[in-house]
């Protein structure tokens, strides 16, 4: 019997928390990985390093490449070498409070990079090439209508993180429209895991809570407690995220649970799960968060945490991936904190 061809996947943002879990699926499924490193002066590939142990993978599979999605003529060498049948546009400078610092630089490289890329498959003219972009919930920003959000729901960012994903979204769309290139829009919530960044809230939280408990650290600064957020769990997602490139056509895809959470309750369910008992006083920018056991104040608010315009209100409804991709959540929010927990904890191991 013939051999099947294993396809080829191009991921940019390998090294990133989605890009670690893609990464590990494809590799499950068998498919030889390409992935694309920016240039830093320290190695950080500490989410992808175990992908090269030959015991647990076939480290013939994985291939990294330095790159960068702001140089479009490395962008568009890497996609020739490789022509891979599937890309799956991951990078991004992906922190909103942070967009609000280097706006031009969080464009260039958020909403042109996916440009770039998209470019270079029209160039290259790779009409076999599946495109995946990493959209994303935080292109809805101002919601008026406190509901779940779906497909149809108007885009209405509130920072350049967003405009820049908006402009990436109708980007990918367009080239569908004009070029007839298999180019889909995951527009995922939030997802976390133990490989999240650490100046995101759900990590910043679970690190910092464990540290305060564990007694290297004394206090955990936060802003808006009061944001509500859709919290599924990257691995999840990342399955997502294939099946929206298997699917017989491109489409755009709302992936999230379907659930709420403030970040306060958040940081109480965190709380709980580490038997601390916290007590919340005082209001606004004066709210703290007392430790019932020693007594001391263990979370306070710095205005500097927060964003000059917020996201109040993020909850996906995602039936229509539940329909045709056969794509639902499989972690709670309680398993997901469960898991993060787990990894800061096994630090002190
Ligand atoms: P992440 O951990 O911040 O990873 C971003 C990746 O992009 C990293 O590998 C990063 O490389 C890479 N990157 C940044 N600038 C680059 C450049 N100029 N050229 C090439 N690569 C570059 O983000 P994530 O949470 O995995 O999210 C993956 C994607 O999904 C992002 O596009 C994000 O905006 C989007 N998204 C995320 C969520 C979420 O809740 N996590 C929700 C919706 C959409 P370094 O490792 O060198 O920094
Ligand atoms: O964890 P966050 O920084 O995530 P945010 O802004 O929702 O963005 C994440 O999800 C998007 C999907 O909707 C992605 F596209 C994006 O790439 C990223 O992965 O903040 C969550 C909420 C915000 O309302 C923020 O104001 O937590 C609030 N928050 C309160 N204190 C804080 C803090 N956020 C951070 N990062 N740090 C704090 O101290």
């Amino acid at each position: 019997m013939a051999k099947l061809k294993k396809k080829i996947a191009l991921i940019f943002g390998i090294t990133g928390q989605d890009g670690s879990y893609l990464a590990e699926l494809l590799l499950n499924k068998n498919y030889i990985i390409h992935g694309v490193k920016r240039r830093s002066s320290s190695a950080n590939t500490e989410r992808i390093d175990h992908l090269f142990d030959s015991v647990n993978f076939d480290n013939k599979n994985i291939f990294i490449h330095y790159g960068d999605i702001s140089d479009g003529t490395s962008t568009l060498n890497i996609i020739n070498k490789i022509k891979p049948d599937e890309i799956y546009n991951l990078a991004a400078q992906s922190h909103v409070r942070v967009s609000f610092d280097i706006p031009e630089y969080t464009a260039d490289i958020t909403a042109l990079g996916a440009l770039r890329i998209l470019e270079s498959i029209r160039i290259l003219n790779l009409k076999k090439t599946k495109y995946y972009q990493a959209s994303s919930s935080e292109m809805y920003g101002l919601v008026k209508n406190k509901n779940s959000l779906n497909e149809l729901t108007p885009f209405h960012p509130r920072s350049i993180y967003g405009v820049s994903k908006v402009f990436a979204y109708h980007t990918a769309v367009h080239y569908r429209e004009a070029y007839g290139i298999f180019a889909s829009n995951g527009i995922l919530f939030n997802h976390e895991s133990p490989r999240r960044g650490p100046t995101f809230v759900t990590k910043k939280i679970v690190q910092g809570l464990t540290r305060i408990q564990k007694g290297i650290q004394k206090k955990l600064t936060l802003g808006n407690l009061y944001a509500i957020r859709d919290w599924g769990h990257a691995k999840d997602y990342a399955v997502s995220m294939w099946k929206i490139l298997q699917y017989k056509k491109p489409d755009d895809w709302v992936i999230a649970t379907n659930k709420e959470n403030t970040v306060k309750s958040f940081i109480n369910s965190v709380a709980k799960k580490l038997s601390m008992n916290i007590k919340w006083k005082g209001k606004g920018l004066y709210e703290r968060g007392v430790d019932q056991n020693s007594g001391k104040i263990i979370i306070d608010i710095d205005k500097k945490h927060f964003r000059p315009s917020e996201v109040d209100f993020l909850k996906g409804n995602y039936s229509k991936a539940r329909k045709y991709l056969k794509w639902k959540p499989s972690i709670t929010t309680e398993k997901l904190i469960d898991d993060m927990i787990e990894a800061e904890l096994s630090k002190f191991d």
